[in-house]
């Protein structure tokens, strides 16, 4: 008897691709140098809320490859100044909007952050800053130890650790998302809008028309533009240094880790500038851990490994409980900070470019509020009245907006 031949196995339809990878046209309207959070945000403003479709965006590598694919999607507003609570506040309300705006269910978990505090000033600090968000209109109180051990019972708040945990600030509101979602519903929308997301294309330098940019010089040849706009998280001044402009940042690795898959155990997002690491639990199970930027400069997304040490050391002084866990992977990102620990975003002295950079370890939070002010900016020439403080005039004038404090995680 003659054996049938081997018949195929019937395979699932392949997913839906989310967006359509394009190939460079010889120019734009608008090119928007970087496919992160920042970048790809912008184009979907450009597109949604000014009618610019003609846009690219250039990415280097692969679509959110960057610190959009490495960051830990803290979320939150509880920052100090009025500038900030404007911008971060203005971003908070777009996060809750998103999902349905972009339908596409990106897991925002809105469980609060505590921001620890383990001395005398840092509790001056810490009521000063609930002060002054609850004058913006943003949720934040003050609690004790006795509210922080109901709002996270794994947090050991006993009173005989070397750091103590004295008091927190608490912010409801705040939370994490799933990041590669997030990237991946921006893809969408900008792809169906008309936005062409081109990847494996590094942007070297500019192409001029006197003192204006005329375009861009890339991997893959040079693309006209009637205006550039930069949101390349790390790497900003590499760039504008070809046309001889300086600017005020410098790029740093910043580490991540995660745990393996563990039961929930971890209900909100702890956070402590003092021992130094922040921590959550991602929805799949993960801890998620983290802390300040490595201190040398360089453009690697790799770090030190004592950074590590000192957060797994800091974590378990918090969390006696996790000393049982395992690191099963680490990481890092590439950010570039101000002196002020606040960004840039605004026109440059040349005509046609500018730029949204220095948002150092605290971008991804932004990212709804970023591409909606940085399109105006793009759009129509002038910062929207949320992003006019944060011009690069500022270092000029001193008009800085200090945000050290509140940034949570030390640049
Ligand atoms: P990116 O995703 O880095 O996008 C920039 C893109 O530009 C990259 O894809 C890059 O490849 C591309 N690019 C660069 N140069 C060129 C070029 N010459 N040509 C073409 N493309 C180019 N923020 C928070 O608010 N909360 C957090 O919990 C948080 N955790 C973090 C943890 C880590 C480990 C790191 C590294 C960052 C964290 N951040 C956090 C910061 C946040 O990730 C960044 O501020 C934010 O992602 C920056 O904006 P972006 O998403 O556009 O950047
Ligand atoms: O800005 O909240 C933040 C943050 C958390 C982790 C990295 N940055």
């Amino acid at each position: 008897m003659r054996s049938r031949p081997p018949q195929a196995p019937e395979l699932p339809e392949p997913p839906a691709r989310l967006w359509r990878p394009a190939e460079p046209k010889r120019g734009y309207d608008v090119v928007i140098v970087g496919a992160g959070g920042h970048g790809l945000a912008t184009a979907y403003y450009l597109a949604q809320e000014h009618g610019i479709r003609d846009v690219a965006v250039l990415e280097r590598g692969w679509l959110a490859g960057g610190n959009m694919a490495r960051n830990t999607t803290i979320i939150r507003s509880n920052y100090l100044l009025d500038e900030s609570a404007a911008l971060y506040g203005h971003a908070l309300d777009l996060w809750e909007r998103w999902p349905t705006e972009l339908d596409h269910d990106f897991l925002l978990s809105q469980r609060g952050v505590l921001n620890l505090v383990h001395t005398e000033q840092e509790i001056r600090d810490a009521r000063r800053r609930v002060f002054a968000n609850g004058l913006n209109g943003i949720d934040a109180e003050f609690v004790g130890p006795e509210e922080i051990a109901e709002l996270c019972p794994v947090l050991d708040v006993s009173p005989h650790k070397r750091y103590p945990v004295r008091g927190a600030t608490w912010q409801p509101r705040a939370g994490i998302a799933k990041h590669d979602h997030v990237a991946w519903a921006l893809a969408r929308r900008a792809d169906q809008l008309g936005v062409d997301l081109i990847e494996n294309c590094e942007v070297t330098g500019f192409v001029m028309d006197g003192a204006r940019v005329a375009g861009v010089r890339t991997s893959r040849g040079d693309i006209a533009a009637g205006r550039v706009g930069l949101a390349a998280a790390g790497r900003t001044s590499a760039l504008t240094e070809t046309l001889g402009l300086r600017l005020p940042l410098q790029s740093h690795p910043l580490q991540a880790m995660v745990s393996e898959l563990l039961e929930q155990v971890h209900p909100c997002v702890v956070m402590s500038n003092h021992v130094h690491v922040y921590c959550s639990q991602a929805h799949k199970g993960e801890l998620v851990l983290g802390a300040g930027i490595d201190t040398y400069n360089g453009y690697g997304q790799r770090g030190s490994v004592h950074v590590l040490e000192q957060q797994l050391a800091a974590a378990v002084e918090l969390f006696p409980m996790f000393a049982r866990a395992h690191v099963i992977r680490t990481w890092a990102g590439v950010v570039d900070v101000t002196p002020d620990a606040s960004p840039i975003i605004g026109p440059t002295p040349v005509e046609g470019l500018f730029v949204n950079c220095g948002w150092g370890t605290g971008g991804f939070k932004a990212t709804p509020a970023v591409g909606r002010v940085f399109a105006h900016t793009v759009a129509t020439g002038a910062p929207h009245p949320l992003n006019e403080p944060y011009g690069l005039e500022r270092f000029r004038t001193g008009a800085l907006i200090d945000e050290h404090g509140a940034a949570a995680v030390a640049h």
